[in-house]
């Protein structure tokens, strides 16, 4: 049965009379008539696996045994009654907002719909074929493989599609997310389903079809705005109606602007320009308020309002300057006329089974990006258009969004239907999130510049079908989404593809546009390079790391704790990971044989390596405007680049970033022979500020203490002092002492940074086996830990049973002597009862020879 819902609100938009259609639903597999329970939205391998036709899929190698189900046809079906004052609406539309992909769409014998992009959403007009009393409905998927089969078998070449782990590389020819077919941290599962929403709307005289807050001028004395909407007059006459704008801001007087207009049969476009004096900006995490503004635009035809329709606005000018310099290009992002530098993070999609990703999820991963100082997300080419959900997080929380179009890795199909498609898709997606105050830019695409160029294709291929698929990109990235940017989002900024211009390890890097660092990973390159190879905006680099240990039990048993287990094998998807990630931590450190050892210390490194690029990015700002970390989550519980691992739990890289991009931090590195104090700041005011250097022994005796006085530096870098790196440690064994660095203000001694530097790497240091004194407290659910060590702790990692517990901080170096408070909740809000907690630092590690 179909529930019957009044007015709701689903996304920026109140929908008058509709009926959510998510009830009653079935599935069965084409040609076997058994008919079961389906969710609705959902996927079919969800359905298989609450029918226990499927295991666990995350689970051991249970990937294996899913495989079948993407060479099946699906059909889902249900029935839903109408009465006779529904059916009197002047128009009824049946509403998907997303199937995912080949489906025909058939109601009560009428096929209505054949859809192929899980991109877009459809919206029919479906009055005619329904009836008084019971509807039938019926989707019919067709499997994504053997559909694309005639273009693959006619192709004459296979697309490099590296990610895509069949032999039968075909996901190129389909317009469905790519990381669905397999992706170096991604399992394959090829989904079918209704994945998004599916409802009926009932419309009156007329309908808002879209409603564009277009920001044609934004500064801090005044927002000049234009509400250009599409009506749609569903009568066949002119109709007379008032259009009416409203703007509020919370409990201040509204300002609103109305318009009396001639509908003429079919869609109208209305503009209504409405100006608001001394708005107040949007603006970025970190830097004050992410204000935002309720729109709301309504039509009513003898003085009955018809349609309505509202989006919650941020007001910000938002440019992204890529401007030749003495130095090569630059590429930054000024929010409200003040250059930003972008901290963040790429985000791959959060499931490999997308419906299970909920409004809740997004909100904790927003949480954890704003809470980690960043300002800005890149939504990866090989993912999805995220849900609105994640837009409207983002916008709340100041967090800007840099949008890539979904294309990644390869070069893709230019045949008349395929670009139907893309421009079908550019279309539907560019006016969905046009009205976040979060979207930054459009990017068209990840990698596939840089793959032309320098992956090898032109040999691979030879020149005639090389040239084929370069005019393939020219078609679709430099023709197709610039223009439908340019008609449907004026103002806002398109960036062909990503990285801009050289790959890493060419001549001439790092001088132009944004850039991806895989030095550390591909390149097999210790942490250092980060420092020496500095980009004007770093959009990825990344490095691997395995999971913690109650993350790996979750689809691995003891008998699999092994690097290269089978068990572990399947859930590496890089074929050289675990290679690259102990010949980087032999580096660093001794390499443990523990495997339990190998994830603690495979954390740690993944954290510190990152970090070091994090800080060598912010000290080089102007120069370079940003650092974004690949990858912020994961799909499924993998090992993988992510700082946030499947089920929510920070990996040792979120506490460091959130260290790293603190708004005022201090940082000392070695130059030569110099030992120099960088302070960095976003913050927009200066102060007077006193920076205290203790030169202290593992121990905690302070050897040397000296302070230097300055002025915080408004929203940039900049050298605060210097001294020569012997003299620094003269008078102290390099491998038993740390420089414990304390900026504050020099008059309220507000603590601004508090940060250690240590003069030789792990692996140097003698280490001593700190007692930490741990005492707990349960406190209304959570549990808050004292810890307290005798002697330097590093790496302190507080483990705890259950998945998605916050900590307050984890991953530390516990100082002598400093006691320190750390608060742990559970991620729903239940309470932590009688939790178990295991606590280890770096020097609990034990090798069999010393
Ligand atoms: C980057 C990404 C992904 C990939 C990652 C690690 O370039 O764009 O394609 O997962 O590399 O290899």
């Amino acid at each position: 049965m179909a529930l019957l819902t009044g007015f709701f609100s689903l996304g920026n938009t109140t929908l008058a009379d509709s009926l959510t259609l998510h009830s009653g639903w079935q599935f069965s597999k084409y040609g076997s008539n058994e008919w079961l329970p389906a969710v609705v939205p959902g996927t079919v391998h969800q359905d298989l696996i609450a029918q226990g036709k499927l295991p666990d899929p995350f689970y051991g190698m249970n990937e294996d045994e899913i495989q079948w189900v993407e060479d099946e046809d699906w059909l889902y079906r249900t029935s839903f009654t109408l009465t006779e004052e529904q059916l009197a609406h002047q128009e009824i539309f049946l509403v998907f907002e997303g199937l995912d992909t080949y489906a025909d769409v058939s109601l009560n014998g009428a096929c209505i719909l054949k859809a192929d992009n899980m991109f877009v959403g459809y919206r029919v007009p479906v009055k005619h074929f329904l009836r008084k009393g019971e509807n039938k409905l019926l989707v019919s998927f067709r499997s994504p493989l053997r559909e694309a089969m005639p273009q693959w078998e006619t192709n004459g070449f296979i697309y490099p599609a590296a990610n895509d782990h069949r032999a039968e590389r075909v996901s190129i020819f389909t317009r469905k997310a790519p990381y669905s077919y397999g992706w170096d941290w991604g399992i394959r599962m090829v989904t079918c389903g209704i994945w998004r929403p599916v409802r009926l709307e009932f419309a009156g005289q007329a309908v808002i079809e879209d409603y564009f807050v277009c920001q044609e001028s934004v500064t801090s004395s005044r927002a000049e705005v234009d509400n250009r909407l599409e009506i749609n007059n569903l009568s066949n006459q002119i109709q007379e109606a008032q259009v009416k704008i409203t703007c509020t801001y919370g409990q201040e007087r509204s300002r609103m602007i109305e318009q009396a207009v001639s509908l003429q049969p079919g869609v109208n476009t209305v503009s209504l320009p409405l100006n608001i004096e001394s708005p107040h900006l949007w603006m970025p995490n970190g830097w004050g308020e992410a204000a935002l503004y309720d729109f709301h635009a309504s039509v009513t035809i003898d003085g009955k309002t018809v349609a309505c329709k509202q989006h919650q606005i941020g007001l910000r000018s938002i440019r992204v300057v890529q401007e030749k310099d003495s130095l090569g290009m630059s590429f930054y992002f000024e929010v409200n006329g003040i250059p930003m530098f972008a901290k963040g993070t790429n985000l791959i999609p959060s499931d490999a089974l997308l419906p299970r990703v909920t409004r809740e999820r997004y909100v904790c991963l927003l949480e954890d990006v704003q809470a980690a100082h960043m300002n800005m997300i890149r939504v990866w080419g090989g993912g999805v258009y995220e849900d609105d959900a994640l837009y409207e997080e983002a916008d709340k929380r100041g967090i800007l969004v840099w949008q890539d179009f979904m294309f990644a890795c390869t070069p893709y199909p230019h045949d008349p239907a395929f670009l139907k498609q893309v421009s079908e898709e550019a279309v539907y997606n560019i006016k969905r999130l046009r009205n976040h105050a979060s979207l930054a830019m459009w990017c068209g695409n990840n990698e596939v510049s840089e793959g032309m160029k320098y992956w090898g294709w032109k040999k691979k291929y030879g020149t005639e079908i090389y040239q084929q698929l370069a005019d393939g990109y020219d078609i679709l990235f430099r023709r197709l989404l610039p223009e439908k940017v340019k008609e449907l989002d004026p103002g806002r900024f398109y960036l062909e593809s990503s990285p801009y211009e050289a790959n890493w390890g060419r001549p001439n890097t790092w001088k132009n546009g944004d850039s991806h660092n895989w030095g550390i990973w591909y390149g097999q390159k210790p942490f250092e390079s980060l420092d020496a190879e500095i980009p004007r905006f770093m959009s990825e680099f990344g490095f691997q790391s395995f999971p913690e240990m109650k993350t790996i039990h979750s689809f691995a048993s003891p008998e699999d704790y092994n690097m290269e287990s089978p068990v572990m094998n399947a859930h590496q998807k890089s074929s050289i990971g675990n290679f690259l990630i102990k010949k980087t931590m032999g580096l660093y450190y001794r390499v443990p044989e523990k495997f339990e050892d190998l994830v603690y210390l495979g954390l740690v490194l993944q954290g510190q390596g990152m970090r070091q690029g994090m800080e060598a990015h912010r000290r080089n700002r102007p120069y370079c405007m940003g650092s974004l970390i690949w990858q912020l989550n994961d799909s499924w519980p993998v090992v993988s680049w992510s700082a946030i691992d499947y089920y929510g739990n920070w990996k040792a890289l979120h506490y460091q970033s959130r260290r790293a991009f603190a708004p005022v931090l201090v940082d000392a590195v070695r130059e030569g022979d110099k030992l120099k104090y960088y302070v960095m700041s976003d913050v927009l005011k200066t102060k007077d500020i006193v920076l205290q250097i203790e030169l202290t022994d593992f121990k905690g005796k302070v050897l040397r203490r000296h302070q230097v006085k300055g002025e915080l530096p408004v929203n940039s870098s900049a050298l605060f002092y210097e001294e020569d790196w012997n003299s620094a440690f003269a008078a102290c064994d390099t491998t038993t002492s740390f420089i414990h660095m304390t900026l504050k203000g020099a008059h309220d001694r507000q603590v601004l940074s508090d940060e250690v530097y240590y003069p030789v790497r792990p692996k140097a240091q003698h280490l001593p086996q700190a007692k930490i004194n741990c005492k707990i407290k349960k406190k209304n659910g959570a549990c808050e830990l004292t810890l307290k060590s005798d002697q330097l702790a590093r790496d302190v990692f507080i483990e705890i049973p259950v998945q998605g517990v916050r900590f307050s901080d984890n991953f530390f170096d516990l100082l002598p002597g400093v006691s320190r408070k750390i608060l742990i909740t559970s991620g729903d809000g239940s309470p932590l009862e009688d939790v178990s907690v295991h606590i280890r630092q770096l020097s609990d590690i034990s090798y069999t020879e010393n």
